[in-house]
């Protein structure tokens, strides 16, 4: 018997949000080859001092992890590999911004970023639960996942020099990934207090509410 986790009963709650956030218009730009250039270039810069926001972030996660796992769950592993692959993920960043003549250092955070690098901040510190922390990580990484693969599945027109793009969160390594950070968050919440469900649940909200704001940055209505 395989009991729901709650990851699945807050999506489909929250299904209206999750959707806004996972099928945003920018995405769906992408998908039908109708993204304009400035607004894909907006995205790329911006997601750039994103990630590089997310790296103490994860690293926060990962210490989280180490001091509450028990020996026979692998979240440790499965959170410092996804640490592993945010190097090579900046060295993508860039790469692509070098060919789009996009110089990153001069690029400055805008308001949806900072109030979502905000977030991130406010999750590192030692107060914040690992259950909370790694809820956010999963939903984090779940909806570019989303997103992206919308990008790349049967019947998308996105334009072939994106699609290296769409592919590096929207395949099915990075799918199974966080299937396994979903799994440990359905773990971690199966033994959480009233408490600790709640505010796992609010920061799964503002996860959300950010990505929309985030996308419509890079839509350029903000
Ligand atoms: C805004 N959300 C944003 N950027 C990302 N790179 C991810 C999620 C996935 O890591």
């Amino acid at each position: 018997e395989k009991k729901i986790g709650m990851t699945e009963t807050w999506l489909r709650k929250h299904r209206l949000i999750y959707d806004a956030a996972t099928r945003h218009p920018f995405i769906l730009s992408i998908r039908d080859a109708t993204v304009q250039s400035h607004s894909f270039k907006t995205w790329l810069a911006q997601d750039y001092l994103f990630v590089r926001a997310f790296v103490p972030f994860v690293a926060s996660v990962l210490i989280k992890a180490c001091k509450e796992s028990s020996d026979e769950s692998d979240d440790v592993e499965i959170i410092l590999g996804g640490m592993a692959s945010l190097q090579d993920e900046i060295s993508w960043f860039k790469r692509e911004a070098n060919k789009l003549d996009i110089s990153l250092s001069e690029v400055l955070p805008q308001k949806p970023n900072q109030k979502y690098c905000g977030l991130l901040e406010s999750l590192m510190s030692e107060d914040v639960e690992y259950s909370v922390a790694i809820t956010a990580f999963w939903a984090i990484e779940a909806v570019y996942q989303e997103s992206f693969a919308h990008c790349i599945e049967e019947g998308s027109k996105t334009p072939p020099q994106l699609k290296e793009t769409c592919a590096r969160w929207g395949n099915q390594d990075f799918g199974h990934y966080c299937q396994s950070i979903k799994n440990i968050v359905n773990r971690r919440l199966q033994m959480a207090s009233d408490d600790e469900l709640k505010k796992a649940e609010l920061v799964f909200l503002s996860v959300l509410q950010l990505e929309v704001e985030f996308w419509n940055m890079s839509s350029g209505n903000v």
